[in-house]
C-alpha cells in the first residue's frame, strides 16, 4: 500500500453555526474558529473539516449554497477563511471544506437564470421537466417530505429536488456543469485547503430515463434509494472529478457514500480510488426503517459490533475507511449508542476506545470528545431542523399522538448533535455572548471543555490519550496499518479485537453494566489504555468493570 499524508491523521468535525460566535450574534463564525484552534491542537487533531460556510439563505443550514466562492457575512469574510487556513498551517492542521455539488440553492445565479430561461445554458444545469397538469414525471420522495419535484417559478415547468425544494438538483450529464464545479474546487484548493468533505456523492447519478416504483408509504411515493440503487455509471463523474481536481493536489477527500456495492469499494477508496476515504454508516443507519424514523429498531451492544466488524471486514485492507461516533445528521453517540439510563464517563470512554482503535481514520464531531449528549426537547417548537421537522409530520400521519411523534423524532433529532458546544459553565456555555441561535443543552454546567481540560480522568483527556496513542511511534504502525481481526464475537455484550502490525495489541469493551470475565489466550506485556484505576486479573483471566475498556500489549 502506497502511503498517503493522511493515513495516519486524527480529523475533527467542526458545525460552524454551533461552535464558537466570536461577536455576540448568536451564531458561530470563523473568527470564532480561529480563536480554538489551540485548544484542537491540544486535543491532537491533524485535519478539520469544517460543514458548509459559503454564502447560503440557511433553508437547511448551508447545504443550500447561493455563492460557491464566497463566504456567507453570518460566518465572515474571505479573509477570515484564508486567515484560518494560514494559522492552522503555522500549527500543522489542514482545513476541509464541504464540497456541496448534488444540489445548489434555489438563490443561486445558475437557478435564477434557469427560471429566466428554461431552455437556455442555465436551465440545463438543472433537471426540469414539461409540466403535464397535476401528473408528476415522477413518484420519488424527497428526504426532507414530499415529492421531489417542484414548479419552477415563472415557468410551465417542474425541477427535481432530491432533498428541500430549496436544493435544486444539479445536473451532472451536462458538462459544462461538471467544468464549473471543478473549477471550483480547484479555486479553493489553489488557496491552500487540505481537501473536501463530499456532501450527498452518491446521489449525483440518476438513473435515466425517469421512471416510477413501487410506492411504499400512503403518500404514493418511493424512496429516493429505490431510483439510486438503479443508477448506473456514477464512476464516471467521480474518476473525472478525481483527476481534473483532488489528484493534481494530492488533496484529501472523503465521500458521504451510503449503500455502495461490496464490488465497488476498490473503486471508490483503493489505489487510485474516487475517494482517500468515505464514511462508515453502518452503524448509523442500523434500524433504519422505510416509513420513518419514529419506526427505527433501537440498535443494541452486539448490533452496534456486528455493525462495525461487518464494515471492517467489507473494506478490509483495500483502503481506509473514515470512522464517525455522530456527525450533524446523527444524534449523539453516546445518548445513541450506550444503553439508556448507562451513560457515564465511563461507557462514553468505552465507546471511544472501541471506535477509535479500528482500522480507519477518526473523526470526532464537535463535542463528541466532551461526551456531549442528546438534549431534552419537550415541544416541536423547541426544534429547528426540517429534517426532524418532516419526521415529525410523518409521525403524526402515522397516527402517533403529538407527545409520542415528539418523542420517536427526539431521540434522532439532527437538532441534538447541532446545539451549541459547550465551552464552559457560564452563560450559554461560553459560546455566545448573545443569543444562542439554538438552545444549549441545559447540562453545560456539568459537562464542558473548561472542566474537562485540566482533569486527568475528563472524558476528553480520554480521547487525547486515544489520540496520542495513535500518533506514538512504538505503536502507530500497527494502528495505522495493522490488520483488524474480531475476538470473541459471539460473546454476549463484549466487544474485542485484535490488530496486528509489527505489534500485536488486543482491544476489550466490556459493554454493559456488570462485570464480565475473560480468559486471555496469552498474558499481556502491558496495558496502554484504561478508563478505570485497576484492571481486576486472576491467572490468565481478567474482570472487566461495567464499560471497563482496555488496550494490552501482547
Ligand atoms: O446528508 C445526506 C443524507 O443522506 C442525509 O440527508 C441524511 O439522510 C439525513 O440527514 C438523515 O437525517 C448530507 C448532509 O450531511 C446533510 O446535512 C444535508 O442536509 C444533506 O446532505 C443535503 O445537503
Ligand atoms: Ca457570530
Amino acid at each position: 500500500m502506497i502511503k498517503k499524508w493522511w493515513h495516519d491523521k486524527v480529523a475533527y468535525q467542526i458545525y460552524p453555526k454551533s461552535f464558537c460566535d466570536s461577536n455576540g450574534d448568536g451564531i458561530g463564525d470563523i473568527r470564532g474558529i480561529i480563536s480554538k484552534l489551540d485548544y484542537l491542537q491540544d486535543l491532537g487533531v491533524d485535519i478539520i473539516w469544517l460543514s458548509p460556510c459559503y454564502s447560503s439563505p440557511l433553508a437547511d443550514q448551508g447545504y443550500d449554497i447561493s455563492d460557491y466562492y464566497n463566504i456567507d457575512p453570518r460566518f465572515g469574510t474571505m479573509e477570515d477563511m484564508e486567515h484560518l487556513i494560514k494559522e492552522a498551517k503555522k500549527r500543522n492542521m489542514y482545513i476541509l471544506m464541504d464540497l456541496v455539488v448534488n444540489h445548489c440553492s434555489d438563490e443561486h445565479e445558475w437557478f435564477k437564470k434557469a427560471c429566466e430561461d428554461p431552455d437556455g445554458k442555465y436551465g440545463k444545469f438543472f433537471y426540469l421537466r414539461d409540466k403535464d397538469g397535476d401528473k408528476l414525471p415522477t413518484n420519488w420522495r424527497s428526504c426532507f417530505g414530499g415529492p421531489v419535484w417542484e414548479d419552477l417559478p415563472g415557468t410551465n415547468k417542474q425541477y427535481l429536488h432530491i432533498f428541500h425544494k430549496k436544493q435544486p438538483d444539479l445536473n451532472w450529464e451536462n458538462p459544462e456543469l461538471r467544468e464549473e464545479v471543478y473549477k471550483n474546487i480547484n479555486w479553493w484548493l489553489d488557496k491552500g485547503l487540505g481537501g473536501f468533505r463530499i456532501d450527498a456523492i452518491i446521489n449525483i447519478k440518476k438513473a435515466l430515463p425517469f421512471r416510477d416504483y413501487t410506492p411504499d408509504r400512503e403518500d404514493g411515493l418511493c424512496n429516493i434509494g429505490e431510483m439510486l440503487k438503479d443508477a448506473k455509471g456514477i464512476g464516471e463523474f467521480l474518476g473525472e472529478m478525481r483527476d481534473r481536481t483532488f489528484k493534481k493536489y494530492d488533496a484529501f477527500s472523503v465521500g458521504e457514500v451510503f449503500n455502495e456495492k461490496p464490488e465497488e469499494i476498490p473503486d471508490f477508496i483503493g489505489e487510485n480510488g474516487y475517494f482517500s476515504s468515505m464514511f462508515d454508516f453502518n452503524e448509523a443507519s442500523f434500524g433504519q426503517s422505510i416509513k420513518g424514523c419514529y419506526d427505527a429498531k433501537q440498535i443494541t451492544p452486539d448490533d452496534y459490533k456486528n455493525c462495525c466488524f461487518e464494515a471492517q471486514k467489507k473494506i478490509g485492507n483495500i483502503g481506509f475507511l473514515s470512522n464517525i461516533i455522530e456527525n450533524h445528521d446523527e444524534p449523539r453517540g453516546v445518548s445513541h449508542y450506550i444503553p439508556q439510563g448507562d451513560c457515564c464517563p465511563e461507557s462514553k470512554k468505552m465507546l471511544a476506545a472501541l471506535n477509535f482503535m479500528l482500522r480507519g481514520i477518526p473523526f470526532i464531531y464537535q463535542g463528541q470528545e466532551l461526551g456531549m449528549e442528546n438534549i431534552e426537547f419537550t415541544s416541536i417548537e423547541q426544534v429547528d431542523d426540517i429534517s426532524t421537522l418532516d419526521e415529525y409530520q410523518v409521525a403524526l400521519n402515522a397516527g402517533l399522538s403529538p407527545e409520542d411523534a415528539l418523542k420517536a423524532v427526539a431521540k434522532f433529532s439532527r437538532d441534538n448533535a447541532r446545539t451549541p458546544m459547550q465551552w464552559s459553565d457560564t452563560l450559554h456555555a461560553g459560546f455566545t455572548t448573545g443569543t444562542p441561535w439554538l438552545n444549549v443543552n441545559p447540562n453545560y454546567t456539568r459537562i464542558n471543555a473548561a472542566a474537562q481540560q485540566n482533569d486527568p480522568d475528563s472524558v476528553r483527556s480520554f480521547y487525547k490519550k486515544l489520540i496520542a496513542l495513535r500518533k506514538n511511534p512504538d505503536y502507530k504502525e500497527t494502528i495505522v496499518y495493522g490488520s483488524l481481526e474480531p475476538v470473541w464475537r459471539e460473546q454476549h455484550n463484549l466487544m474485542a479485537y485484535y490488530r496486528t502490525g509489527d505489534k500485536t495489541l488486543l482491544v476489550i469493551g466490556n459493554y454493559q453494566r456488570e462485570y464480565q470475565k475473560i480468559t486471555l489466550p496469552t498474558p499481556y506485556k502491558k496495558i496502554l489504555i484504561n478508563n478505570y484505576a485497576d484492571l481486576a486479573e486472576e491467572n490468565n483471566a481478567i474482570t472487566l468493570h461495567g464499560y471497563q475498556v482496555v488496550i494490552l500489549e501482547m
